[in-house]
């Protein structure tokens, strides 16, 4: 058996006057609980360190700006890495990255992955960004993400806690090439911080189906890629707007192990044995024996 006790540190909502120290303290908080449960890494949602701002439309850089980190750790998030080398507790973390290189400002929305002794081992850029880039009036509430962020452009995986490692970030999971790409390096875990409201302005009749989806494209790019899942919400009624919990942990099998139950700042815990990947690595998912890479051509062509 390979070992690795996750928590899924699940966030209520945090409004857009809280500052980061508040928002530290409350994955402090769980980041304390998980260890003290016997927790080797925590898995926080996306933009953990802000409310979900591409909901409004703005035209000031520097209000937009607010939302990112220039740094990582920086003065306000570093006592989260004091405390995860303190404990011996790894985490992911999503947060808006704002780098400057040469003079070029480019902006992300980023995960790291932070191990026991707090140095970061792997970073990833969000490379599904739903909704739009420009102010459509029609919807109560934006999804402004094409306007703020660039996509990135890979999946890669990491060799960490004992296992291979994955990270994702919210629409992401919802794609199948997000999980296989990352199945094709072996990976064991996955890990997706998320923020979903419940209404979808485009296709209101999907709402009633949002906590079904999430976890429905979960469990299949588990089963499919033989991996570990674990999905992390950003939950309840941030700044207005009605955000899905639903944060799990998904065995290699497909099925759910652990789940939060509420929409407020939350643990999910499960015992995760990374051998558990094997029995479908190496059967029916065995990619080097099963799969038909000639007929898949158009998914990288169209
Ligand atoms: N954050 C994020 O990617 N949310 C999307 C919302 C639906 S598309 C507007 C998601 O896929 O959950």
């Amino acid at each position: 058996m390979r070992l690795i006790n996750v928590a899924a540190g699940q966030l209520g909502p945090i409004a857009r006057a809280e500052t980061r120290t508040q928002v530290v303290a409350r994955l402090s908080a769980l980041m304390r609980q998980a260890r003290e449960c016997g927790c080797d890494l925590i898995v926080y949602p996306e933009l953990a360190l802000t409310t979900f701002f591409p909901r409004w439309f703005m035209e000031d850089q520097a209000e937009i700006d607010h939302f990112f980190e220039r740094e990582m750790p920086g003065p306000e998030t570093r006592p989260l890495f004091d405390l995860a080398r303190e404990l011996g507790i790894g985490f992911y973390l999503g947060y808006g990255e704002l780098t400057s290189e040469g003079g070029v400002i480019n902006r992300y929305n980023s995960s790291i992955l932070v191990d026991k002794s707090g140095a970061i081992v792997a970073k990833y850029r969000k490379v599904h960004l739903p909704g739009h880039a420009e102010h459509e009036p029609y919807r109560r509430f934006q999804h402004l993400e094409k306007r703020y962020f660039e996509p990135g452009d890979r999946f890669d995986v990491v060799e960490a806690f004992g296992g291979v490692m994955g990270m994702a970030i919210c629409n992401d999971r919802r794609w199948p090439e997000t999980y296989r790409v990352m199945g094709l390096q072996g990976v064991e875990m996955v890990m997706i911080g998320y923020n979903t409201p419940v209404h979808n302005p485009p296709a209101p009749e999907h709402d009633d189906l949002s906590l079904f989806h999430n976890q429905l494209v979960m469990q299949a790019g588990a089963y499919q890629n033989g991996t570990w899942v674990v999905g992390v919400a950003k939950a309840g009624v941030e700044e207005g707007v009605d955000q899905i919990g639903g944060s799990c942990i998904i065995a290699p099998s497909g099925e759910v192990v652990a789940a939060c139950t509420t929409k407020g700042d939350e643990i999910a815990l499960a015992r995760c044995d990374l051998d558990l990947c094997n029995s479908y690595k190496r059967t029916t998912f065995n990619f080097d024996v099963h799969r038909q890479p000639q007929a898949y051509r158009m998914i990288v062509e169209r």
